[in-house]
């Protein structure tokens, strides 16, 4: 940790003795936790990062309208989808990507740094439980979808595999996200395959180019976005890990998509097929706004252009058919091989572009008191986790199914969209729709039928209630042996136990 001497030094040479400006009004503790805060801004980088973030601001309208007119839609061509291939072909991926698993070359890694400030509340969203009967949280549906995929893998090929679990964290999220697996045996997963790590931390600035202070003793840091990624890879020497334990591609993913398909052997198999060394999950975007990103081509390289930086005409403009024509909304689902990952980290890091977002940081005045703003004070910066496609030799897009791979947490209850309501009931249509396509119906309390709806909207209950355990299924295979001409009283549950009930009653 740095003396008094050296933290004044530091933030001088970058502009910032400000930060130390009540000082004489701190406790030991109090001094002690500033100054280490201090002493993990390095202070080259604390320069560069408060002229940046006050520069960025001015630049930031005119640059974006400059990078909408240069940006082309993915050509339909480029882009694997499982609606236009046959069963052969997607079977023909599946089993690539379920080779590789069984030969442990396949690991997932979760984005879990954010704050979740949409959804509200304090503790990490992947604790979050979204209301289903099981009552399982969101880390937990992801342990178990990782434990089923590797007994899939298992049950081909004869072997025990392992997919290692890597989670990056933040200051925020690693505490609660160490106790909550802890407190929960790891959901069944070997502690020594669930690697945890923390992203970086930087310094909210103001539009002068100042760190704000959000309380005397401490400076309003945020993680640095997913972008962060790279950056933390290095410093937890993740790539290294990786390497040894022989895990060649990774599977790259955010925390709140309940419909996840941890390491999915369709799209692994894909990208391997097709020797890709980078590659992104895509739906169809819904509507001009959705708050999703858009993969295209700019100057001919693939980038995905975020939801926050297009502008609102270019998200809305239209094909011959009336259809989006920049459609490819990014579902923050990533694969990348170790080989591009160890290219990035050693070349092109430093390159990353960074995001400014403006936001509302609270603040200690020149007096001490705090200050709630009511607009936008602060800059933000970030970097994100796509932009490193236009570094890829060969990337790939891959179009899957909005309602079997697309439904994220991002907003509390009352919200319109992608709250936990929706959240729970996309994935009970789900499993509505695999027990129907596995032959079984359902009936209400009464045991009377429940009529059948082939189709149910995505912000839909479905008519009967119905979740079923990963550990019985993956992606809606092996019910046909469980389910065939049965009668499910609603509300219904298939764990593992009632799988096995079932397959002795057969
Ligand atoms: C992300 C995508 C967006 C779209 C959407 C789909 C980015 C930059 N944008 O937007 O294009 O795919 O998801 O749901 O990827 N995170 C960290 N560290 C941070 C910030 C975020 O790990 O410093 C994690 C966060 O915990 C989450 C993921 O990154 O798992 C995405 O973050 P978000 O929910 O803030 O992203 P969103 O919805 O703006």
């Amino acid at each position: 940790m740095l003396s008094l001497e050296e933290a004044k030094a530091r933030l001088e040479s970058a502009g910032q003795s400000h930060a130390l400006q009540f000082w004489a009004e701190l406790s030991a503790e109090e001094r002690d936790s500033l100054l280490e805060e201090i002493s993990q801004l390095e202070p080259e980088e604390l320069l560069l990062h408060c002229r940046a973030a006050a520069a960025a601001v001015s630049r930031q309208s005119s640059a974006d309208g400059r990078l909408d007119a240069r940006m082309e839609p993915v050509p339909p061509e480029f882009i694997g989808s499982v609606r236009k291939s046959d069963k052969e072909t997607l079977q023909i991926w599946g089993d690539e990507g379920l080779l590789q698993i069984s030969q442990d070359r396949v690991a997932v890694l979760l984005l879990a740094g954010g704050q979740g400030t949409r959804l509200g509340v304090s503790y990490p969203k992947g604790m979050y439980n979204v209301g289903l009967p099981s009552g399982k949280t969101l880390y937990q549906i992801q342990a178990e979808r990782i434990q089923k995929v590797q007994e899939l893998a298992n049950l081909k090929h004869g072997c025990r595999c392992t997919i290692v679990w890597y989670i990056m964290t933040s200051e925020f999220t690693l505490g609660p996200t160490v106790k909550f697996f802890k407190d929960n045996g790891y959901f069944g997963l070997s502690p020594s395959n669930v690697i945890m790590f923390e992203q970086r931390m930087i310094p909210a600035v103001d539009f002068n180019g100042k760190i704000i202070m959000e309380k005397k003793n401490k400076i309003a840091m945020a993680p640095d976005g997913n972008g962060g990624l790279y950056r933390a890879l290095v410093d937890n020497n993740i790539l290294d890990d990786m390497e040894r334990r022989g895990v060649e591609y990774l599977h790259v993913y955010c925390v709140d998509n309940i419909l996840v398909k941890m390491a999915d052997p369709v799209f692994i198999g894909f990208c391997v097929y097709k020797g890709a060394d980078c590659g992104a999950k895509v739906v169809d975007k819904a509507y001009p706004a959705e708050p999703v990103g858009v993969v295209c081509r700019v100057d001919g390289l693939y980038q995905v252009i975020e939801y926050s930086e297009i502008q609102p005409e270019t998200a809305e403009l239209r094909g011959p058919e009336g259809e989006l024509l920049f459609s490819a909304g990014n579902i923050c689902n990533h694969f990348f091989t170790r080989g591009f990952l160890k290219e990035v980290v050693e070349k092109f890091e430093s390159q990353l572009k960074q995001h400014v977002a403006l936001k509302k940081v609270p603040f200690v005045d020149g007096k001490g008191n705090l200050v709630k703003p009511t607009k936008p004070n602060g800059i933000k910066m970030e970097k994100f986790v796509f932009d490193v496609f236009h570094f890829s030799k060969k990337f790939v897009a891959f179009e899957v199914l909005r309602e079997e791979e697309f439904s994220p947490l991002k907003n509390a209850d009352g919200a319109p969209l992608d709250t936990p309501t929706t959240a729970r009931r996309s994935l009970l249509a789900q499993h509505y729709r695999w027990v129907l396509a596995a032959g079984g119906s359902f009936l209400d309390e009464q045991d009377n039928p429940i009529t059948q709806k082939h189709s149910v909207a995505l912000n839909e209950d479905p008519p009967a209630i119905c979740e079923i355990s990963p550990f019985v299924s993956y992606f809606g295979e092996g019910l046909e042996k469980l389910l065939q001409q049965k009668n499910l009283n609603s509300p219904f549950l298939l764990d593992e136990n009632k799988a096995k009930n079932l397959l002795q009653t057969i």
